[in-house]
């Protein structure tokens, strides 16, 4: 190669080729005749490049922006899991998706154990002669069936909430503090009150934020069967379990029907999918597969162990969002004694064996237990009596058993 390196050209010596110790005599006359070997580009070569790339991305973007809404950001959303079905369109805003999107599961703060119950005796300290009561909102797992634990938003990490009993008269003061991560109010579900105390997130008090407490506070003027729940997103909050009884007995005992025993059968659609758990809506994709009496979907939820010839007082809170149930007692039928809190005149009693209950609306129903055995309480919508679509030991969802010896 040294004989030739003399005379190497520029290019040669450019590319690396020129001297080239495995270079032979062959390989150096080759280089010595063989034309500029780099490309140039032309102007119009680049320009026809640069058209095509600015073209493609163009395209891109377009037939992105006739898919998705390119107006929603990560952030807008922050990782949400939106249910499996759901229609999301470019009209699909983000703060639609957050409504329906899956409990975060990093914000659960407590798990409860299998067999917890919910709607549990939540007995008022006195203040001044005032009844208080502490709420305290948080994330939660809680199993509605022993293998099936969804995760829920909750008053006092049980579900349904704490059931508040009352007099007639009493004054209530409710301190509600918000360990959601979002913000919410409670809404006294049929009560004559102030205004200021009646909930509606945004139109009687802004929300509570995450970390605030706000003290509901007025004198019960009714009594009978009413419910609290969310009242700011609620559509979401209710859905994932924002709910529980509230009872308020008459000042004069003597007034009430007479019974042996009483049972509440608060409603609730769930939608769990994959482990998450998605706001029970009806709509796509949100629509429930699993349905709960007092937070259990049978056969967990609980028996009423009765006597022959005993009377229950069915309690029934359509504590739920989507569906009306038609609720129906084997055995024969029942008497609606009071609808949505108030007694109704003993000459108007109606007896049935179904009762439609829809949702914000409650009955009370008196049910004689004339035979032995086991008779059922269920929903005639005969889905809503199915697990996930399964049924096991003779059903599911809503579906509860009145055993009589
Ligand atoms: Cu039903």
């Amino acid at each position: 190669m040294q004989d030739h390196s003399s005379v190497a050209s520029p290019a040669q010596g450019a590319d690396g080729h020129g001297g080239m110790d495995h270079g032979g005599v062959q390989h150096g006359g080759m280089d010595q005749t063989r034309t500029d070997p780099v490309a140039e580009v032309t102007g119009p070569q680049l320009a026809a490049v640069t058209a095509l790339t600015v073209l493609a991305l163009a395209a891109a973007i377009v037939w992105c922006a006739s898919y998705a809404n390119l107006a929603i950001g990560a952030g807008d959303v922050r990782g949400a899991v939106m249910p499996p079905g759901m229609i999301m369109t470019r009209d699909t805003s983000a703060d639609a998706m957050r409504d329906m999107a899956a409990v975060d599961l990093d914000a659960v703060t407590y798990t409860a154990s299998a067999e917890m119950q919910g709607d549990q005796p939540f007995p008022p300290r006195l203040e001044d002669g005032v009844k208080v009561f502490d709420l305290d909102l948080s994330v939660i797992e809680w199993n509605i069936l022993a293998d099936t634990r969804v995760g829920a938003y909750a008053f006092n990490r049980q579900l349904p909430g704490p059931r508040l009993r009352v007099t007639e008269g009493d004054r209530i003061r409710i301190n509600v503090t918000n360990n959601l991560p979002e913000s919410t109010t409670v809404h006294w579900h049929g009560l004559i009150l102030p205004n200021a105390m009646d909930g509606p997130g945004e139109i009687t008090q802004p929300p509570i934020e995450p970390g605030q407490t706000f003290a509901y506070e007025f004198t019960t003027q009714q009594r009978g069967t009413f419910f609290y729940h969310s009242h700011h997103h609620v559509d979401r909050q209710q859905a994932l379990g924002l709910y529980g009884a509230l009872i308020i007995d008459p000042r004069d005992p003597a007034t009430e029907p007479a019974y042996d025993q009483e049972v509440l059968v608060q409603l609730q659609e769930w939608t769990f999918r994959e482990g998450y758990t998605f706001p029970a809506m009806p709509m796509e994709g949100a629509l429930p597969n699993y349905f709960t009496i007092n937070g259990k979907a049978y056969p967990a939820t609980e028996t009423v162990n009765m006597r022959l010839g005993e009377r229950l007082r069915v309690r029934f809170i359509g504590s739920h969002s989507g569906f009306i149930h038609p609720m129906h007692i084997h055995g024969g039928p029942f008497t609606i004694v009071e609808t949505d809190g108030y007694p109704v005149p003993q000459g108007a009693n109606l007896i049935k064996d179904t009762v439609n209950v829809a949702p914000g609306e409650r009955y009370d129903v008196i049910w004689e237990a004339r035979e032995p055995g086991k008779w059922l309480l269920h929903c005639h919508i005969s889905h809503h009596t199915t697990n996930n679509n399964r049924e096991e030991q003779g059903g599911g969802g809503l579906m509860m058993i009145i055993n009589v010896t």
